[in-house]
């Protein structure tokens, strides 16, 4: 069965991966399993026929028969539970894998996106100044307990997994405020997820869309 997703038709990162499409992508491409993509515009994503696969209006989603879904942690689990190569088969190992999956989305992203919409969607309020120092100091300290935990492992809970992909995913967003610099060890685990073969293609996958004379 063929494999749908959706994307930005432009993404305002400009080809930077960071819009969520690339990690669905990267999750593809470590399953080994291909995948078409329909590009969305911003108004189009508003369009009854994009909320009948995604009632709040966003990407990514992903279509594969008569199932439709959306999340990307729920996307990440369906194609991981799928197929072979993003959670281990042993039981307990798996449970640790799938609880890196919703920490990255639940405990960690949340204050990295609070710095966006601190930085970009409310740049210009008045309280701004004030608000900023609150919201990197609540990154660092999700950053100073994952650094602690994963001490020079390469990676969360023994091999790759999909809480690996995730929480890669979720920090990069962090590469341009220059946070990531402070924690090296971090920093090093970030790299290595981008590293990956999969990443390469995905990421090259979004960036020939959204910067085609880069790609
Ligand atoms: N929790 C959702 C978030 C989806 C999301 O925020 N998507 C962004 C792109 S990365 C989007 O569509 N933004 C446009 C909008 O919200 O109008 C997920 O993980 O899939």
């Amino acid at each position: 069965m063929t494999i749908t997703i959706t994307a930005f038709e432009r993404s305002p990162d400009g080809g930077k991966g960071l819009a969520r499409d690339t990690r669905v992508r990267w999750a593809l491409e470590e399953v080994g399993q291909p995948y078409d993509v329909r590009y969305v515009s911003f108004a189009g994503m508003k369009e009854p026929a994009h909320l009948a696969l995604h009632p709040f209006g966003q990407i990514p989603t992903f279509e594969e028969g008569d199932l439709a879904i959306f999340e990307t942690g729920a996307i990440v689990f369906h194609l991981a539970n799928n197929h072979a190569g993003l959670l281990p088969d042993e039981r307990e190992a798996r449970a640790r894998a799938i609880t890196w999956m919703f920490a990255a989305l639940n405990t960690v992203e949340p204050p990295i996106l609070d710095l966006t919409t601190a930085m970009i969607f409310e740049g210009d309020r008045p309280w701004r100044d004030e608000r900023l120092p609150l919201v990197r100091d609540r990154i660092r300290a999700r950053l100073d307990k994952l650094a602690a935990r994963l001490g020079d492992a390469d990676w969360l809970d023994g091999a790759f997994s999909a809480g690996d992909l995730l929480m890669v995913s979720v920090l990069l967003r962090l590469r341009m405020s220059g946070i990531l610099d402070d924690y090296p060890s971090l920093a090093a685990y970030v790299a290595r997820g981008e590293a990956r073969p999969a990443y390469q293609r995905a990421f090259a996958a979004q960036l020939a869309v959204n910067a085609p004379s880069a790609a």
